[in-house]
């Protein structure tokens, strides 16, 4: 005799949720259809970076992806400094130009992405040795820009990536010409360039204890000076064998006790293996040669791995969730796998799965995972 099959009303849903999502999926506009920025959204906002093709519109899968899922863009490079202000006296506003008129259109914010980083400079720049040089570059590249696109865009990354891993300041050409306090002076410029828009510091690694000790310094910095600083960003670049979901936690309430907003600025989570000791860096600057054993899911990501990701995705917004009055964005640093800088580094041509959407840009385990963290508390 048959044995009756029982089954929870718990499982029948997800089920059922699964079944629902994978039926309903469509980018077309028509139908339901289960977008990020429409179950988040009563909790922060939902953004991923855009490269070039994608500011262009040139391919209309993605286009339809991003604009159903996301409600904020970042610029992945083209508002950096070596293409905005190519040269001592000349800028080139083109492309962040299109950038402002395609989140216009598509009723997205945008966090403008950045002001201040020592890396993507202008080769002007790289032989830059007068203190009073610097300076001016400083105060002007800022000034110019920020005050181009107040009102225009919601807020700027005004500095990006100051810090050493143990909370000190990073010798920058910044830091070596104009001393620590360059991070103040870059806030005062941006506050009088944009008064109408957020300003923000951004860095990775920052939910490490020392790394968090030295943001927290130097926000305190800031306000003790007296000038606007509106919230800190987490970029969140991790490595599904050690996300730091405590440290995390414990950053987000750390930070917003400084009075400011929390973000989640550049959000990826590569699968693969790490040749950094505890995976702890994004430096972008570093670079390791290829070897096949750094590279094992060529033919795709097997079962297990895919269910860690979903797992470490949902244990992340299960975080974000809890936080959700401290926190105001989280952005993915990019739409789908393909897209991923996770590709080329820290070594070149590996296949990394960190995103919630795969290459065909068809959601992953890791998306229904998030999401269902909203379904089931419906
Ligand atoms: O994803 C970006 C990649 O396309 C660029 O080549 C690289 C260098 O400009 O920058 C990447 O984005 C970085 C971001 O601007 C700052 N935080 C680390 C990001 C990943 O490297």
């Amino acid at each position: 005799m048959k044995k009756p099959v029982f089954i929870s009303l718990t499982a029948l849903f997800g089920i059922l949720l699964l079944a629902d999502c994978a039926s309903h999926r469509s980018f077309s506009g028509n139908g339901p259809v289960h977008s990020l920025k429409a179950i988040f959204k009563d909790d922060f906002r939902i953004g991923t970076a855009l490269n070039t093709t994608q500011i262009e519109e040139k391919d209309p899968a993605v286009d339809a992806l991003i604009q159903e899922q996301f409600n904020t863009v970042t610029p992945e490079n083209i508002m950096k400094a070596e293409i905005i202000h190519p040269e001592w006296s000349r800028y080139d506003f083109t492309q962040a130009d299109r950038l402002v008129a395609y989140a216009k259109k598509h009723h997205m914010t945008v966090n403008a992405h950045t002001l201040i980083w020592h890396s993507q400079l202008p080769s002007f720049m790289h032989t830059m040795q007068n203190t009073d040089s610097v300076r001016q570059y400083l105060t002007s590249h800022i000034h110019t820009i920020a005050s181009r696109y107040d009102g225009k865009v919601y807020s700027w990354d005004v500095v990006n990536e100051a810090l050493n891993e143990d909370g000190t300041m990073r010798r920058s050409v910044f830091q070596q010409k104009l001393g620590d306090d360059f991070v103040v002076e870059a806030f005062r410029t941006a506050e009088k360039a944009a008064p109408h828009t957020k300003l923000y510091y951004n860095d990775y690694n920052i939910e490490e204890p020392a790394k968090r000790a030295g943001a927290i310094r130097l926000i305190r910095k800031i306000q003790a000076a007296g000038v606007r600083i509106d919230g800190v960003g987490i970029q969140g670049h991790w490595n599904i064998s050690s996300v730091p979901f405590q440290k995390i936690e414990d950053s987000i309430e750390e930070f917003a006790a400084l009075g400011i907003e929390v973000m989640f600025t550049e959000l990826d989570l590569s699968v693969l293996p790490s040749p950094f000791k505890d995976n702890i860096t994004a430096d972008v600057n570093q670079k390791i040669e290829y070897n096949a054993a750094m590279n094992p899911y060529t033919n795709g990501l097997p079962d297990s791995v895919q269910q860690k990701l979903a797992d470490c995705y949902g244990n992340l917004f299960r975080i974000f969730l809890k936080h959700k009055d401290k926190i105001s964005r989280v952005t993915f640093w990019g739409a789908g796998d393909q897209q991923s800088w996770l590709n080329d580094w820290p070594v070149q041509g590996r296949t990394d799965y960190s995103l919630l959407f795969d290459r065909q840009l068809k959601p992953k385990p890791a998306f229904f995972s998030v999401i269902n963290l909203k379904k089931t508390n419906l």
